[in-house]
């Protein structure tokens, strides 16, 4: 980042305003892969509200990056400590937050990352590695074992580059030092992101040593858990900002709204925060909420994204204020996505899409729609595609689910509707662009190729005419059209 004009001191333990507690980096019990600011703005947070009431640190998080060092040369040289600052119509609020004791960078020493995770005091391993970090096929929801990085881990167990190999890695330490069990917490907006992840981490372990597929299997829990809490990347401005206002330079600070919810699975092998007290709501089924969140706020998000960053929108707030928008969303949520979902006890669907889109139109927030619009191909299975193939059994109008599909493929063309380039990151980034470039004349070959994408569509879904027409059928009004004509036209129908 550029230096202020004015020099703030960086925020660590020794220039805070506040006490910070001793002995943070002997009290480590959880290992969290993927630390990213919404680890920061969620599961650090709840976590220090439990130490905060319970007046014992002893649950402190080490945080593991599996790429880049960029979050460990923000956070340690503040000795983890960061602000979070959340933004709502009644203002901005700071929270110094002590949880993160260090960052650890798995390439640099991928054995010190084993070893931490191996060490018996650790009773949790937690992550949030994005969708693409499972390594997952997203249509069949098996480890996708042609995968470079897993075949990789395969052979070199003791330096992995995926979150599955070293969890693997440290369940196997564990295993051979006959250590307590941990709960493995996957903390990513995937459908049963928990039963997920232990089938992914089975058939890992599966190939490396068939007694620890069994002690894994019987000794560890992997909870099911819905996280959210909106987070927008941190912008230099926000850094400059918050230092005007406290005097320090944060670098590692986090900004998101006040809203904020976990429900996590009642189901662990080991010790664990009590979270219940900060809130967290400790359930026995956590699939209603995970599928009402996934499909309702996650579902609409990449909708809005796609459709409205080629409309050009730059922010989710500008999306929703655009009346046209925002008829289609609700529609969206209310008409296709709402009936495919089972309400979980206690909360009103239609009061929680009112709620969604408030959080949506919050300006403060300055969500970026290119942050939400990446990763589209392992996004837009659990979040639209479930619900489709749902109504498509029932013989129910698939019409906003296709639009919003629609509207992804035409992102992935890489350009907005005035022609500017819009920059598509995503793992089928290039394929898709191939698929576009060759097929450009016939629309229907086009869509048939977009559909025999069998990582994004499963057979049952690219095999349904209903779908395939709908989905040609908007694809080709939003080329000739641009989005918000077409928009007009599917609410009019
Ligand atoms: C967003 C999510 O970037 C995205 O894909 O849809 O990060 C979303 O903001 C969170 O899941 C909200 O809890």
């Amino acid at each position: 980042m550029t230096e202020p004009a004015v020099t703030y001191p960086l925020l660590s333990a020794a220039t805070c305003p506040q006490q910070v507690a001793p002995d943070r980096d002997s009290n480590i019990r959880i290992v969290h892969l993927g630390i990213g600011a919404f680890h920061r703005a969620h599961q650090a947070f709840y976590t220090e509200q439990v130490m905060q009431q319970t007046a014992e640190r002893n649950w402190m998080i080490a945080g593991v990056s599996l790429r880049s060092s960029a979050v460990a040369q923000q956070l340690n040289p503040q000795q983890g400590l960061y602000t979070l600052v959340t933004s709502s119509a009644a203002g901005m609020q700071q929270q110094l937050v002590q949880s993160v004791a260090k960052v650890l960078v798995a390439p640099e020493d991928p054995k010190a990352v084993i070893e931490l995770m191996a060490s018996p005091e650790v009773a949790i391993f937690s992550l949030t590695v994005t969708e693409k970090g499972y390594c997952l096929n997203p249509a069949t929801g098996d480890l996708d074992l042609t995968h470079a990085d897993i075949q990789h881990d395969l052979s070199h167990l003791a330096a992995p580059k995926t979150a599955i190999g070293y969890l693997v890695a440290a369940l196997q330490q564990r295993f051979v030092r006959k250590l307590k069990p941990v709960t493995v917490i996957s903390c990513d907006n995937i459908s049963q992101n928990g039963k997920t992840l232990a089938r992914l981490v089975q058939q890992f372990a599966a190939k490396i040593d068939a007694e620890l597929a069994g002690w894994i299997a019987s000794s560890i829990a992997f909870p099911d858990s819905m996280v959210d809490r909106i987070v927008p990347a941190t912008t230099e401005q926000d850094m400059l900002d918050l230092a005007a206002d406290t005097g320090y330079l944060d670098k590692a600070m986090v900004k998101t709204e006040s809203y904020s919810q976990w429900v996590l699975e009642d189901h662990f092998s080991s010790e664990r925060p009590a979270w219940e007290k900060a809130g967290v709501m400790l359930v026995k089924d956590v699939a209603p909420f995970e599928q009402a969140k996934l499909r309702l706020l996650n579902g609409a998000h990449s909708a809005l994204a796609y459709l409205g960053a080629v409309a050009g929108y730059s922010y989710v707030h500008q999306v929703v204020a655009d009346p046209v928008f925002l008829r289609y969303l609700r529609h969206l949520m209310r008409n296709e996505l709402m009936p495919t979902l089972q309400a979980p006890q206690g909360l009103d669907l239609a009061t929680y899409i009112d709620a969604l889109l408030k959080r949506f139109a919050n300006p403060a927030l300055m969500h970026r729609t290119m942050q939400i619009a990446m990763d589209g191909s392992q996004k837009i299975p659990p979040r639209l595609l479930a619900a489709a193939q749902i109504r498509l059994d029932k013989g129910q109008s698939v019409d906003a689910i296709c639009f919003a599909v629609a509207g992804w493929l035409r992102f992935s063309m890489g350009f907005d509707a005035k022609g500017d380039t819009l920059e598509v990151s995503d793992p089928l980034a290039d394929l898709l662009m191939q698929i576009r470039l060759v097929h450009w004349d016939h629309i229907d070959e086009l869509v048939g190729q977009y559909l025999a994408v069998s990582q994004v569509f499963p057979a049952a879904l690219s095999g349904s005419v209903l779908f395939r027409n709908r989905l040609t059928y908007w694809l080709s009004y939003i080329l000739a059209n641009g989005v918000p004509t077409a928009l007009q036209s599917l609410l009019l129908e």
